[in-house]
């Protein structure tokens, strides 16, 4: 999720400010009361009512923002409706809420971030899935005080590595520790491997015994080559297996937003094809994202066909083949209308017929997202329970 929408001017007009919010940081939301001025060559974006932030402009604006499109209802479909599937060894959704506030560091706890509900992780438990995606904020888990190879902040990864023993070793589900950062912190592109190393280090060896977490070495890069990605990945994955987590499978994110339809065309197949990254315990895989609006942006409910889910994917799993890579789409969202279900089912179906992709996870539960949120899957209510779940998503379990 990135990408301008119609709203951005409204949040950038009361501002008696000092400071300028960087690049990525949060600029507007219910309850903030931070600065609300982007750094030059940035827009307050926003992103839901809770959450806007600086970007930079897109050249392609969506029409409809985040809005309620419940109207209509798309076939029943089940797996069984896609043959020789091979299951996701992991399946679920991601779960917001400690990223939350990025432009107010610290924050406070319950105001500017919050934690995921252990409820919400019983409630898809209960279903079936075993999969939770948990972003966090780098410069809460670090200070920028001593950055990113500095010391563990203890009562924030307290709180976070609360609620990830709690989907692993009181639901047995897996994971995955998500900083939330698109490879910035503190406002800067994070370009040093040796202490991207020494961040992940420090981080994977609090949970190297803990055999169902997995890591997600970074949210989203972009602005940054795809080379430049790629040896930061591989500087993650060596300070990962140095601190101890040897079993535990790691997912890489490419640059440009690990998109999957733009994989082949945006540096990311060149940087990452094979030999690809060295894993001394060879267990990793590429995460993409994908949504299916017209700009790829997940910011409207119209999809663009009800085809456009496997097409969006199709070379992206091609070129996972012909290296002979695992997949794991770590983000996919759409609105809950006949053609985005049927794309959506078209994804899933396509993804476990091709055998490589391993994982799925719809973007996005958690406490905070507005109940008006499109692709929210935030139980009991969220708009996408009603009929994405059950018709695009129970379905391929
Ligand atoms: C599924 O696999 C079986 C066994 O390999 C094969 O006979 C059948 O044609 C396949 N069905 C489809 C629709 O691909
Ligand atoms: C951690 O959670 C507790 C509530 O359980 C809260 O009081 C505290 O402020 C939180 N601290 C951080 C840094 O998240
Ligand atoms: C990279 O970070 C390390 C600390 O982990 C530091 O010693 C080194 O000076 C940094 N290199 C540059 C070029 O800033
Ligand atoms: C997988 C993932 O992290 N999805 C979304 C979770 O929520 C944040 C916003 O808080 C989005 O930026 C992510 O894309």
């Amino acid at each position: 999720m990135h990408l301008l929408t119609a709203f951005a001017a409204l949040a950038i007009v009361a501002s008696p400010v000092l400071a300028t919010v960087p690049v990525f940081g949060q600029c507007g939301g219910t309850g903030y009361t931070g600065d609300t001025v982007c750094a030059a060559g940035t827009v307050c974006t926003v992103l839901n009512a809770f959450f806007f932030q600086c970007l930079a402009p897109s050249s392609t604006t969506s029409p409809s923002g985040p809005t309620s499109t419940v109207t209509s209802s798309a076939p029943a479909s089940s797996g069984t409706n896609c043959p020789n599937r091979t299951k996701f060894k992991y399946f679920g959704t991601n779960q917001s809420g400690a990223e939350f506030g990025s432009g107010t560091i610290p924050g406070v706890w319950g105001k500017d971030f919050t934690f995921p509900a252990p409820s919400s992780v019983d409630f898809f438990v209960g279903k079936g899935f075993n999969f939770f995606r948990v972003p966090f904020q780098m410069e809460r888990m670090v200070s920028p005080s001593t950055g990113i190879a500095g010391p563990l902040v203890a009562s924030y990864l307290a709180n976070y590595t609360s609620i990830i023993n709690y989907i692993t070793n009181t639901k047995g589900a897996f994971a995955a520790i998500d900083p939330h950062n698109f490879m910035t912190f503190n406002g800067a592109q994070i370009s040093n491997t040796t202490a991207f190393q020494t961040f992940w280090t420090n981080l994977a060896g609090q949970f190297k015994s803990n055999s169902r977490v997995i890591f997600d070495v970074m949210n989203e890069p972009n602005g940054i080559a795809a080379t430049t990605v790629f040896a930061l990945n591989q500087a993650a994955v060596n300070g990962i297996r140095a601190s101890g987590a040897t079993s535990q499978l790691i997912l890489v994110e490419g640059a440009s937003w690990t998109g999957a339809w733009t994989w082949t065309t945006s540096g990311n197949s060149a940087a990452f094809q094979a030999p690809g990254i060295h894993d001394p315990n060879n267990n990793y895989a590429i995460q993409m994202h994908q949504y299916l609006d017209s700009d790829g942006s997940g910011t409207s409910a119209t999809c663009v066909s009800s085809t456009i889910g496997a097409e969006r994917l199709a070379a992206a799993t091609a070129w996972l083949q012909a290296n002979n890579f695992k997949g794991f789409l770590g983000e996919i969202g759409a609105g809950s209308n006949a053609a985005c279900i049927s794309a959506v089912q078209g994804a899933m179906c396509a993804m476990q017929q091709s055998g490589v992709w391993i994982g799925a996870s719809w973007w996005a539960a958690g406490p905070w997202w507005p109940a008006t949120y499109f692709t929210s899957i935030e139980p009991p209510s969220g708009l996408s329970i009603a009929q994405v779940l059950p018709q695009a998503l129970v379905p391929f379990l």
